[in-house]
């Protein structure tokens, strides 16, 4: 039956994108085999390092002094500085109250001790189960550094097991690092020279696929900073070209490039202390103009380079735009992306990726997220209507699907 009126257009979309089971196609979790890189629980979620930015700017406390602090020390400034002596109206804060909620915690209480002991009870194991059901999340994409010594050990016992976790062969290391990268490679017995010199070429494509292949990986990512240019002679370049670009064409999964970070313009925050700069979109139409083979997963950093993203993903067929990434993962620019991406894209885009660091965080990146998607999605559609077309409940529900994971696993799996 098709929809009548803007109550039922609203019931529809609704029941639609708070059902979808969602794709996250990037986040920095971990399965429960990982250990301790797995990161979860109230005082992880508190110390999550866009709290820790926004605290440094009300503490005088010397940033070396607050490295000195255990976890739960920095949780119990962070909550006493962002939440009970300010309100915690900032995303960041928001959110953590929004998890702590829809685990059946009172956040009226402001009983931080209260929330510990909840935690205390918990076995990871059962956690995941209970975040990947509460999120209505059906799989995570993790962001995996073979140049992590910890991360390593655990690859080289085998594979993920969990279906809910899946891989992302992440080259930061390789590429932004190449002196040490490389170091590193040679050490692992590949015959690679600094100077990229010899058999290196050959053995950094045997390095890619063997870890690709190890992982399983879904795609191959980096980050990349503002000033990032191609073409360009530089080691980052030469490896992307000659490496990167024919091993995952060879192996048809694509490569994600995170555009515009500005990597610790204040070292002393450490992981809080990157910033933002405005990125080349010439650079990513020059890549998907020249590699017309390869599958380019592209998001940008800077709320300046979305427009231009947007048209540049109207030109080629191998450019998926995803995320509202980082620093643009808040709602008022989720909403003004979103719409843009409709308008100019229809669905061919991915809309969202959590990003999350912390298992919790599942519980209310996504709450957050499915609202402004979905008051997006409904406007449009209240425009569609408005011209007479008429919509089915069904479609809507087809829709949803594509942009909530199913537009993701075309992407991956289709051949250019
Ligand atoms: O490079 C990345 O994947 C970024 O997402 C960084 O990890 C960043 O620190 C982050 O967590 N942003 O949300
Ligand atoms: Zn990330």
């Amino acid at each position: 039956m098709p929809i009548d009126n803007a109550d039922e257009l609203r019931k529809a979309v609704d029941r639609a994108v708070s059902s979808v089971q969602i794709t996250d196609v990037h986040t920095h979790l971990f399965s429960p085999r990982f250990g301790g890189l797995l990161l979860w629980g109230v005082d992880e979620l508190i110390t999550y390092h866009y709290l820790i930015a926004e605290t440094h700017r009300w503490i005088d406390l010397p940033v070396e002094d607050y490295w000195e602090l255990s976890t739960r020390e920095q949780a119990d400034l962070i909550w006493r500085t962002l939440f009970l002596e300010n309100s915690p109206l900032a995303e960041s804060c928001r959110g953590v109250l929004t998890a702590l909620r829809n685990l059946g915690l009172d956040t009226a209480a402001r009983d931080l001790e209260g929330y510990r002991s909840r935690f205390a009870s918990l076995r990871v194991e059962e956690y995941v189960d209970t975040v990947f059901e509460r999120s209505g999340v059906k799989e995570v994409v993790m962001t995996n550094d073979p140049f992590d010594d910890a991360e390593r050990e655990v690859w080289l016992q085998g594979p993920e097991e969990d279906p809910r976790f899946r891989a992302a062969l992440r080259l930061d290391a390789l590429l932004n690092a190449w002196e040490t990268g490389g170091a590193k490679l040679a050490r692992w017995g590949y015959g690679v020279q600094t100077r990229l010199g010899g058999d290196t070429i050959r053995e950094v494509k045997r390095f890619l696929k063997e870890w690709a292949e190890r992982m399983q990986a879904v795609y191959m990512a980096v980050s990349l900073p503002p000033t990032f240019v191609m073409p360009e002679d530089s080691p980052r370049s030469r490896l992307i070209r000659e490496c990167v670009l024919p091993v995952c064409e060879e192996l048809n999964i694509p490569f994600a490039m995170m555009i515009g970070v500005k990597k610790l313009v204040n070292p002393g925050l450490r992981l809080a202390g990157d910033s933002v700069g405005k990125a080349s979109i010439e650079t990513v139409e020059h890549l998907c103009t020249t590699y017309p083979g390869n599958k380019f997963l592209v998001t940008m950093l800077s709320r300046e380079n979305q427009h231009e993203l947007c048209v540049a993903a109207r030109k080629y067929r191998n450019l998926m735009p995803f995320g509202c990434w980082w620093f643009l993962n808040n709602p008022s620019l989720v909403d003004e992306i979103t719409r843009m991406r409709l308008e100019l894209l229809g669905l061919s885009f991915i809309p969202q990726h959590s990003d999350a660091r912390v298992l919790d965080q599942l519980l209310y990146k996504w709450e957050h997220s499915r609202r402004i998607i979905a008051g997006a999605l409904c406007d449009k559609y209240r425009d569609l209507m408005a011209t007479g077309w008429r919509i089915e409940e069904s479609e809507i529900q087809r829709d949803v699907g594509k942009l909530f994971g199913g537009n993701f696993w075309q992407f991956v799996e289709r051949k250019i």
